[in-house]
C-alpha cells in the first residue's frame, strides 16, 4: 500500500477544488484519489480487458506468447470482446432503466394518475407522436400522450421490428444498420441476448460479439437515452424553451463549490434522474418550505446538484451545480452541506463513510440504490409534492446541526439550456427553414466543425485537466463544442460556458457566429443521456440536406465534420455511449486506458476495421492535446473529402 499523495497543484486546476481538498486532508478525510493511490499498482489484466471471470474454472489471463487462451480454450479477442460487450450492456441498461422509468412516470400523468406531473410541453410531445406514428390531429392532448406513453413503455420489451426513433436517423445510416443487422429490435432484448451471448461457451466470435454489442449500444443512445430525454422533455420542459408563449432563452447558473451559502440550508441533489428532483425543485419555492427553513435559523434553502441531476436542473431551471463527480465527497468536506439526496448512478459508496466526521444528511430515494448507513426516504411517486416537502424538511431540520463550515469561495457563471431545439432556434429558426446557419457556417468555414465533448472524471487523472485545455483548444480553432455530463460541468467552471469570457478564447470565425447569435462556443446540452440531444441534432444536420440542397453538407453522420470525445470517462455509461456514436458514424476519441488493449486483433477492429461497416472508429489519446489534434484532423480530412476545403 502506497502513502504517497500527490499534491494538489498536481490533482487539478479547479481553485475551489484545490482548496476543498486541502481541507478533506487536514480532517483526515480520505478521497478518492487517495483510495486510487492506495490500488496502486492495478491489475493489469483487467486494464486491458484480458481477465475473464464469467465462469468458474478461472479466472483466466491471457499472457502474450505464453498462456494464448483460457481454460476453455477463448482467446484474447473472444475474451476482451465479451468484456466489452458487458460493459455497453451495463451502461445501455443504466440509461434504458433510466429511460424506462421516466416512460412509466409519463404513462401515468397521462392517465391523470401521477399528481404533481404533467404534460408540459405540447409541441414536444406532438413531434414524438409523430414519431411513434401516433394520431395526432383532432385528438385530444392527454389521448394523444396516453397512447405515446405505451408505445414507449411497450418498446423496453418489444421483441421485433424496429426501435421507433430509429427512424429519426438519415436514410443512409439506416441503410448501414439494417444491411448489417444491426438495427435495434426493443430495449430490453438487445442487453439480455448480449448478457447471454457473452456469457461462458456462447458466442466467440470477437465480430459477432460486436455487432449483438452494437444492437445493445444502439439501443441505449436511439432508445432508452432518447425516450429518457424526449419524455422528460415533455414532462418537465425542453431546455430554452418556455412552457408557453414567452421568449427562448437560454438558462443562466453558476458552477462550482463556491454555490453552497454559508447562511442557506443546503441540500445537494446527485445522481441521474430529475423525477423526484424536479419535484424538489418546484418544493423549494414553497412560502411554507421557505418559512420553515427561516424558523430554523437559515435564510432560505438553497438547492443545488453534482453530476446529471444537477444537469438535469439546471437546464431547465438555472439551478447552480456544486460539482461534477470527483467533486462529491469534496462538497460534503465542506461541512455546509444539509443533505446530500441520491437516486441512482454515479454515487460513491464513499459518502457514508465521510458521515461520522461531518453533520450532512445523506438520503437515498430509490428502492433501486440504498447504503447500509445512508438514511432511506423513499420518494412516493403518487404524491411527489408531498415526499419533497418531507425530504425538504429532514434537510432543514438538519440545518441547525452544523460545525465547522469551509465553503471555497470560487463559482462561474455559465449558460445552459442547449437543447437541439433551442441549438436549432438560437441559429436560425427552423432545420427546415431555406437559411440555416450551422450548415451554412460549417459550409463557408467560420465553423470548422462541430465536437462533442462528454463524460466523467476519473479519480485516475487530475479532475477536469483533459477537458478544459482540450475544449479550449477546440474552440480556439473554430470548432463549435457542445457538451453533456460531467465534462459539461468542468467547462461551466472553467468560464467556457459564458460568452464574455470564452468568446476570447475561441477563433475569429466561431467568435464572430457566436458573438453574433449571442451564444457562448461550448454549449451545454444537458446529461449523459441527453446525448440523445446530439443524435438528433446530428440527424437534422444531414435530413436538412436532403431537403434543400443548398444546405447538404453530406448524405451521412458520417460525412460531416464532426468527432466525439471522452477525455476523463470513467463509467461503463462512457462505453455505451462511445459506442452508439462510432456506430452512428462519428469517430470518437477516448482518454485514460482503454479496456481492449489486452487484443491487438480486437482493439485494430474497433480502431480501424469497422470503419468499412460504419464510416467511423474508435480511438483513444493520452494528452489533451493529442485529442484535440486526432479531433481537428478528422474534422478537417472530412472537410476536404466534402469538398468545402480549408
Ligand atoms: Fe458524470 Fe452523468 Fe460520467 Fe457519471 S456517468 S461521472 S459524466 S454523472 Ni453519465
Ligand atoms: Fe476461463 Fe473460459 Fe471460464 Fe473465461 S469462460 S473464466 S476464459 S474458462
Amino acid at each position: 500500500m502506497s502513502e504517497e499523495k500527490k499534491n494538489n497543484e498536481e490533482m487539478t486546476d479547479d481553485m475551489a477544488s484545490r482548496s476543498a481538498l486541502e481541507n478533506a486532508r487536514d480532517s483526515g478525510v480520505s478521497t478518492a484519489w487517495d483510495r486510487y493511490e492506495q490500488q496502486k499498482p492495478q491489475c493489469n489484466f483487467g486494464t486491458e480487458g484480458i481477465c475473464c471471470r464469467i465462469c468458474n474454472m478461472g479466472p483466466c489471463r491471457i499472457i502474450p506468447g505464453r498462456q494464448e487462451e483460457g481454460v476453455c480454450g477463448a482467446d484474447a479477442a473472444t475474451i476482451v470482446a465479451r468484456n466489452f460487450v458487458r460493459m455497453i450492456v451495463g451502461g445501455s441498461s443504466a440509461h434504458s432503466d433510466h429511460g424506462r422509468g421516466v416512460a412509466q412516470t409519463f404513462l401515468e400523468a397521462a392517465k391523470g394518475e401521477a399528481p404533481g406531473y404533467e404534460i408540459k410541453n405540447e409541441e414536444k410531445l406532438k413531434e414524438v407522436a409523430e414519431t411513434f406514428d401516433v394520431e395526432t390531429e383532432d385528438r385530444d392532448i392527454n389521448e394523444i400522450a396516453i397512447e405515446v406513453g405505451e408505445k414507449a413503455v411497450a418498446s423496453f420489451g418489444s421483441q421485433e421490428g424496429e426501435l421507433e426513433f430509429i427512424s429519426r436517423a438519415p436514410e443512409k445510416r439506416k441503410d448501414i444498420w439494417r444491411r448489417n443487422g444491426v438495427v435495434p429490435r426493443g430495449i430490453d432484448i438487445e442487453n439480455v441476448e448480449a448478457m447471454h451471448r457473452t456469457t461462458m461457451g456462447v458466442d466467440q466470435d470477437y465480430k459477432n460479439i460486436l455487432k449483438q454489442g452494437t444492437k445493445a449500444a444502439l439501443a441505449d443512445g436511439w432508445g432508452g437515452s432518447m425516450i429518457a430525454t424526449e419524455l422528460q422533455d415533455i414532462l418537465f420542459g425542453t431546455p430554452g424553451q418556455p412552457e408557453k408563449g414567452g421568449k427562448k432563452d437560454a438558462v443562466k447558473f453558476d458552477a462550482n463549490l463556491g454555490v453552497l451559502d454559508e447562511n442557506m440550508v443546503n441540500l445537494v441533489v446527485h445522481g441521474h434522474e430529475p423525477l423526484i428532483s424536479e419535484m424538489i425543485a418546484i418544493a423549494a419555492q414553497e412560502e411554507e418550505i421557505q418559512e420553515y427553513a427561516r424558523e430554523k435559523g437559515a435564510e432560505g434553502i438553497n438547492i443545488s446538484g453534482i453530476c446529471c441531476t444537477a444537469n438535469e436542473l439546471l437546464q431547465r431551471h438555472g439551478i447552480p451545480v456544486a460539482g461534477n463527480f470527483l467533486q462529491q465527497e469534496l462538497a460534503i468536506s465542506t461541512g455546509a452541506v444539509d443533505m446530500m439526496m441520491v437516486d441512482v448512478q454515479c454515487i460513491m459508496q464513499s459518502l457514508e463513510r465521510m458521515l461520522p466526521d461531518y453533520h450532512t444528511k445523506l438520503v437515498t430515494t430509490t428502492e433501486k440504490a440504498k447504503m447500509p448507513m445512508a438514511e432511506h426516504i423513499e420518494f412516493d411517486e403518487s404524491q411527489p409534492l408531498e415526499s419533497a416537502r418531507e425530504l425538504l424538511k429532514a434537510a432543514i431540520d438538519n440545518f441547525p446541526k452544523r460545525e465547522g463550515v469551509n465553503i471555497p469561495e470560487e463559482s462561474e457563471k455559465a449558460l445552459a439550456g442547449f437543447s437541439h431545439e433551442f441549438i436549432k432556434y438560437m441559429l436560425g429558426g427552423s432545420y427546415r427553414s431555406s437559411y440555416w446557419p450551422l450548415n451554412s457556417n460549417i459550409k463557408d468555414g467560420k465553423i470548422r466543425g462541430v465536437a462533442g465533448v462528454v463524460g466523467c472524471n476519473n479519480a485516475a487523472m487530475p479532475l477536469d485537466k483533459m477537458h478544459v485545455p482540450m475544449v479550449e483548444e477546440l474552440i480556439a480553432n473554430n470548432v463549435l463544442v457542445v457538451q453533456t455530463g460531467c465534462a459539461a460541468i468542468a467547462s461551466a467552471k472553467a468560464g467556457l460556458m459564458q460568452p464574455e469570457t470564452a468568446l476570447e478564447k475561441a477563433g475569429d470565425g466561431l467568435a464572430e457566429v457566436c458573438e453574433a447569435v449571442g451564444i457562448p462556443p461550448v454549449l451545454h446540452a444537458g446529461a449523459c443521456v441527453d446525448n440523445s440531444r446530439i443524435l438528433n441534432a446530428l440527424a437534422e444536420m444531414v435530413n436538412v440536406g436532403q431537403e434543400n440542397s443548398r444546405l447538404n453538407i453530406g448524405d451521412d453522420v458520417s460525412e460531416l465534420p464532426v468527432a466525439g470525445a471522452a477525455p476523463e470517462w470513467m463509467s461503463e455509461k462512457a462505453i455505451a455511449i462511445g459506442h452508439y456514436f462510432v456506430t452512428s458514424g462519428v469517430y470518437t476519441v477516448f482518454g485514460g486506458d482503454f479496456p481492449t488493449v489486452g487484443s491487438e486483433v480486437f482493439t485494430e477492429y474497433l480502431f480501424d476495421e469497422i470503419e468499412d461497416i460504419y464510416g467511423a472508429t474508435w480511438d483513444v489519446a493520452e494528452t489533451p492535446s493529442e485529442m484535440a489534434g486526432k479531433m481537428i484532423d478528422h474534422i478537417d480530412k472530412k472537410r476536404e473529402e466534402l469538398g468545402i476545403g480549408e
